[in-house]
């Protein structure tokens, strides 16, 4: 894994020294890869791209979960209730301007852990 020095000395070598452009705090992502189980989600990276973004769903927990992913107010995806084992594959649009929520909306999976939240990078 690279580090955010180099990630970063690549970044600003990529754009030179006429654009002043924010540095992401890590390398955002196009793809987010959740993970579920009792009771907390994994997550694949930190930072999403703005746009469109893969999401893929995996239930390693033990019991039944799903996953709504919202921005502000705005529901962006929702996958189905997942059983154990069960995977699916959501494609979602992320605007830029606010971080990404997730939650599990079975009862008291939220409560005991069962929600994260992504950022999502910066314009260029
Ligand atoms: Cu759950």
């Amino acid at each position: 894994m690279r580090s955010l020095a180099a990630v970063a000395a690549l970044f600003l070598a990529a754009c030179g020294t006429t654009d002043p452009a924010p540095v992401p705090a890590g390398p955002p992502a196009s793809e987010l890869r959740i993970g579920m189980q009792e009771y907390a989600f994994s997550l694949s990276v930190g930072t999403l791209e703005a746009g469109p973004v893969t999401v893929v769903v995996t239930n390693a927990g033990g019991a039944a979960h799903d996953v709504v992913l919202r921005q502000g107010d705005r529901e962006i995806g929702r996958s189905a209730v997942l059983p154990p084992g069960e995977r699916q594959i959501l494609e979602v649009q992320v605007a830029r301007g606010s971080p990404v929520h997730l939650e599990c909306t079975l009862t008291g999976h939220s409560p005991a852990g069962m929600h994260a939240s992504v950022s999502v990078a910066a314009a260029r």
